[in-house]
């Protein structure tokens, strides 16, 4: 088996989040690694691959965490530079089919606007908590 050739990583790209909002409620996601993040709630999504739009990192990402189809994505709350040099955003984005199923997270919930402000959210996701929570019930 050929041995993979050390190169030095990409630390340019984007990771992308989706903001899916149903009936005032922002659909959250339990992580499951690395340990210093277990158990804290985040937005889904992940690394954008060489070549990749945001979109079609949303639509990949999601497909593979949660198993469904989206489309859409409207920015929404302020980048965020990740230590390793990429930035993370926020999308929002629509459910086109499916029904969002824990793939690749410990769990999944459904969260209104005090909720937002009560979970464990990942330090990087709490600055965009005003943002969303003016598309959110219960506040
Ligand atoms: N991240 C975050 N908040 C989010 C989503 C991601 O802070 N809502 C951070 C966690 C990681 C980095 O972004 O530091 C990349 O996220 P993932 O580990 O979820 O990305 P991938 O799913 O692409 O990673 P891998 O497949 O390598 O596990």
């Amino acid at each position: 088996m050929p041995v993979e050739r050390a190169r030095p990583a990409d630390h340019t790209g984007e990771v992308v989040a989706a903001a899916i909002i149903v009936d005032g409620r922002l659909l959250l996601a339990q992580r499951t690694r690395p340990p210093e993040l277990a158990g804290q709630w985040e937005l889904p999504g992940g690394k954008a691959e060489a070549g990749e739009t945001a979109d079609d990192a949303l639509r990949r990402e999601l497909r593979e965490e949660l198993g469904v189809e989206v489309s859409g994505g409207d920015r929404i709350g302020e980048d965020v530079p990740l230590p390793d040099g990429r930035v993370l955003r926020a999308y929002r984005v629509e459910l086109v089919s499916g029904t969002p199923v824990a793939l690749d997270h410990a769990e999944l919930r459904w969260v209104d606007g005090r909720e937002l402000g009560e979970i464990d959210l990942v330090g990087n996701d709490r600055g965009w908590v005003p943002d969303l929570r003016l598309h959110l019930k219960g506040w």
